[in-house]
């Protein structure tokens, strides 16, 4: 039966109470108070065990309660923020947990009861208030120890199931988990809400309540706003929200982020302020529902309320001030993938190829291997931060292994892992063949990761098991195709096996598609056995079939597993993986488990190893294999003088060329030298930025593009292209430095946007910017939107400027533009980045903003765009140029109606 509170969620913004805590200050109870009749004995003390005065001063709480309803809260929260054992242990009544829960939860309903029958019209609910405890599955209360947990995942669940059983007996209408520090406890309690509801067959609708911490927008644990929805998403909720510590004003962008992105309702309850210096708040209810009535006008939300520090005053003119406004309307959200670590990630369609670190992979490679088997982890986590900041978007961690206990090694790894901000930020594939070993895996991470993997090789019942288990941890899933009769090694047993698990696991198990991968088996190719010769072909076109026929389903593989038979042959491996990429991505591949270390451009392999690799890989000729073994002897033996030869070649060309392929190959040895050539060749060092280095990371651009090279060779050009202009700084500062008569021309707020890490293209726009007497703050990488905007109002910006390399930063870009419209600003806003073009400016950029908006194509136009934009006498001129060309573009787009339009 539908509850009866989605229907008023659809016609008005619900109230939530406010504080219990100010409420009960004011009585200013003694120890005695706390302790009435019955806890006269009690052997610890007890005064400031609120949650106790439940049950020895009902008429205080109960009279709170009252004070709310009359104020107009719909909603009332049990006074049961504390009631589990592990919070209660402080006053030695762990034992009283549940008694408290039922007692809390019946005297709220016996007041809401009562205000219901006064007035059917507006009926009165109780949340049951969960709070997080006073231990942190997340994080380590030991600083010297960041692998130890002060508590278990069982133990939390034990505690969370104890409170909702007495939280529901007591009547709650509604739970609610609230001021989430840490997303691994609040995962914790949603899974002990789903035992209970399993075991009573009974549910209520789940409100869930975040608490952002810090003005980079991040709860204790580390993760950002969409992050923690993605991570939580998985369960059937009401409502998820924001709550205590910022004040409203503070809290706006992560209430915007939320109503953004949750399909479900949004809720903000926040603080009177910030705390002042007496512990005090300093928000009037006046000054407060002004803020949380922009927030409604603003379309955010659908409950509200507030937390520490206010008063039924506080709720009563929250009440009145979003009395008239429309509730939010959930926005539509397209089904896809998505994950997250601490930072989200959102697999869009368009997304590229992804690559997931195989090297956290106690079987696949030795270096992990020695290190966890002697006990260094931290070398361990070393090799993941390696993946990570290789561009790997996922990275897999197995520790199957029969000299060790993976079930204790893999918590514990993720544990470390958790505590890492630059490994953490990333999702996890939990990679293990025994259940128990992903089990414990998916107990210690805060994020939504993916199980690595399930099939149907124990048949029905066991598979679907294991996936409604998996959803309760609400992570995503690889799917092998095995069945009960074993690995699928043609085309039709691969489409046999995951059209069945895909029926099953979305018609049986309600399993989101999107939160489907099937992995078609990638098996060795070129091992003499000629049952193998199609095994690559079959895996392609089942790729290609799967993304047909599966809708909104995934397609991974295990890529190093093709090149077995090769091992210890570097440079045919490299040659087989590549090729074998290309084909299976323009095939329709997703992700991939790859060895980015051993990952060349298609392009670039020799062109007659590359026609026996596809001869073998295509299944193109009957001898395939045999010409390509003989051929890679033939490398492998002469593999020293080969790469001597090649290095020679290249290194014989003239300087422009050899910048191009080192910025391609991602070779640092000769970068220094060959840019100090060029220094002494042009005529200022800004032109051999300008001219051969912008050339050769052009040539990146448009290889990654076309899909030839992937994000892990994309970052090592990028190192290659820092440290070839560390080279000329030092010059170009000189230079600047010759001439200080000159005035400063104008200040320039840089930023890489929220989500993007990527920074190259920016830093050089910076450099040819500052060579040019303009003044550049750089914001860094990663900036949320609210730090531009107060860095570009106390800098005093004549521009902003945005950088991002990935889709997702368009997204974010846009956001930008109407936040600065939003704020007011008056200044010119810059676009720059790989994904950016003229059309995504004009079309969605530009419409949010009412200034002038133009993309910038390089940094070579940054110079010329930023001085037309800032001089007064060029400027009308300009920006008629721009807005014709932009309002053409406009037009374009809209009569073809194309995703991209291609503009000069
Ligand atoms: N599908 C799924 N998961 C998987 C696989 C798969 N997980 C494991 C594996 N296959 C993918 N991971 C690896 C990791 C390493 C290697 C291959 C696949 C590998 N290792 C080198 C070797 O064994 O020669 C070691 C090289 C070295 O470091 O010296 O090739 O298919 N879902």
């Amino acid at each position: 039966m539908k509850h009866p509170i989605h229907d008023l969620l659809a016609k008005r913004i619900l109230i939530l109470d406010g504080a219990t805590g100010t409420m009960i200050q004011p009585h200013k109870l003694e120890e005695k108070d706390f302790r009435g009749e019955r806890f006269k004995d009690w052997p610890k003390d007890v005064k400031g065990n609120n949650d106790l005065l439940v049950l020895t001063r009902p008429d205080i709480i109960g009279g709170i309660h009252r004070a709310y309803l009359e104020a107009g809260a719909d909603i009332l929260e049990t006074n049961t923020f504390n009631s589990n054992v592990i919070s209660m242990a402080d006053y030695g009544m762990e034992s009283m947990a549940r008694e408290l829960n039922v007692e809390a939860a019946r005297l709220a309903k016996k007041a809401a009861d009562e205000f219901t029958r006064k007035d059917p019209s507006k009926p009165r609910f109780v949340a049951g208030s969960i709070g997080p405890t006073n231990r942190s599955l997340g994080m380590s209360p030991d600083v010297n120890d960041p692998g130890f947990r002060a508590i278990t995942w069982e133990q939390l669940v034990a505690a969370y199931k104890e409170q909702v059983e007495g939280l529901l007996e007591g009547g709650s209408d509604l739970l609610l988990v609230e001021t989430v520090f840490d997303t691994l406890n609040c995962k914790a309690a949603l899974f002990a809400i789903e035992d209970v509801f399993q075991t009573l067959d009974r549910r209520v609708p789940i409100m869930v309540s975040v608490t952002i911490i810090d003005k980079a927008g991040r709860n204790l644990s580390g993760q950002g706003t969409e992050a923690f929805w993605i991570s939580i998403s998985h369960a059937d909720i009401l409502s998820v929200g924001v709550n205590c510590a910022l004040g409203a004003e503070m809290m706006r962008p992560y209430v915007e982020e939320l109503a953004n992105n949750a399909v479900c309702h949004v809720s903000c309850h926040p603080n009177a302020g910030l705390p002042n210096a007496f512990g005090g708040y300093d928000h009037t209810a006046e000054y407060m529902a002004g803020l949380l009535k922009e927030f409604a006008e603003s379309g955010f939300l659908n409950i509200v309320g507030g937390c520490c520090g206010t008063t039924p005053e506080h709720i009563r003119a929250i009440a009145e001030a979003v009395k008239a406004i429309a509730p939010r309307k959930a926005p539509r959200i397209d089904p896809t993938l998505r994950l997250s670590g601490l930072d989200p990630m959102v697999v869009h369609k368009d997304t590229n190829f992804l690559n997931i670190g195989e090297r956290t992979n106690i079987t696949g490679s030795p270096k992990f291997s020695k290190a966890i088997l002697a006990g260094d982890y931290e070398a361990g986590l070393s090799i993941a931060r390696q993946q990570v900041e290789n561009g790997a978007a996922v990275f897999d961690v197995n520790m199957d292994e029969g000299m060790l206990d993976s079930e204790a090694a893999m918590a514990k790894f993720l544990n470390l892992v958790a505590v890492e901000p630059d490994i953490a930020r990333a999702p996890v594939m939990v990679d293990s063949s025994k259940w128990t070993v992903l089990e414990k895996g998916l107990q210690a991470l805060q994020g939504k990761g993916v199980v690595n993997s399930i099939s149907l090789k124990e048949g029905d019942e066991a598979f679907k098991e294991k996936a409604r288990r998996i959803r309760r941890y609400g992570a995503a899933v690889v799917v092998m195709a095995f069945d009960e009769k074993g690995q699928a090694d043609s085309l039709a047993r691969r489409k046999e096996i995951c059209q069945r698990s895909y029926d099953i696991l979305v018609k049986e198990v309600g399993f989101p598609p999107e939160d489907i991968i099937f992995d078609p088996n990638v098996l060795t190719v070129a091992t003499g056995l000629e049952e193998h010769n199609n095994y690559a072909v079959d895996f392609i076109e089942a790729t290609r079939w799967i993304k047909q026929n599966l809708p909104h389903a995934r397609v991974s593989g295990g890529i190093s597993n093709i090149s077995f038979s090769f091992r210890g042959n570097h440079p045919v491996r490299e040659a087989m993986h590549s090729a074998f990429l290309y084909h299976a991505v323009r095939a329709g591949l997703d992700m991939g488990i790859v060895n980015a270390g051993m990952l060349g451009v298609y392009e670039e392999i020799p062109k007659d190893l590359l026609e026996r690799v596809e001869d073998v890989l295509l299944n193109r000729r009957p001898d395939a294999t045999e010409r390509l073994v003989n051929f890679a002897e033939s490398i492998k033996n002469s593999g020293k003088e080969r790469t001597v030869a090649e290095e020679e070649a290249w290194r014989k060309e003239p300087v422009e060329a050899r910048l191009t392929h080192a910025l391609v190959k991602g070779i640092l040895d000769h970068i220094e030298a060959d840019v100090e050539e060029a220094r002494l060749k042009y005529p200022t060092p800004l032109e051999v930025i300008e001219g051969p280095l912008m050339a050769g990371m052009s040539v990146v651009g448009d290889l990654f593009g076309s899909g030839q090279m992937f994000l892990p060779q994309v970052v090592k050009s990028a190192r290659v292209m820092k440290k070839g202009v560390a080279v000329l700084l030092p010059y170009i500062e000189a230079e600047k430095a010759k001439n200080p008569g000159s005035r400063e021309a104008g200040t320039v707020v840089m930023a890489t946007v929220k989500g993007d890490v990527h920074d190259i293209g920016k830093n050089i726009v910076g450099v040819v910017l500052a060579c040019n007497n303009y003044r550049i703050v750089d914001l860094g990488v990663m900036v949320p939107c609210n730090v531009i905007l107060e860095a570009a109002k106390k800098e005093k910006a004549d521009i902003i400027g945005l950088s991002g390399l990935i889709t997702p930063s368009l997204d974010e870009m846009v956001h930008v533009a109407k936040e600065m419209e939003r704020e007011g600003f008056k200044i010119p806003l810059l676009i720059g980045g790989a994904t950016t073009s003229v059309a995504h400016t004009a079309v969605k950029i530009a419409l949010g903003y009412s200034q002038p908006v133009v993309h910038v194509l390089d940094a070579s136009r940054s110079v010329p765009t930023v001085s037309r934009l800032l001089n007064p006498d060029s400027r009308p001129k300009f920006m008629a140029e721009i807005q014709n060309r932009y309002a053409k573009v406009r037009e374009d787009y809209a009569a073809t109606k194309a995703d991209r339009v291609l503009v000069p």
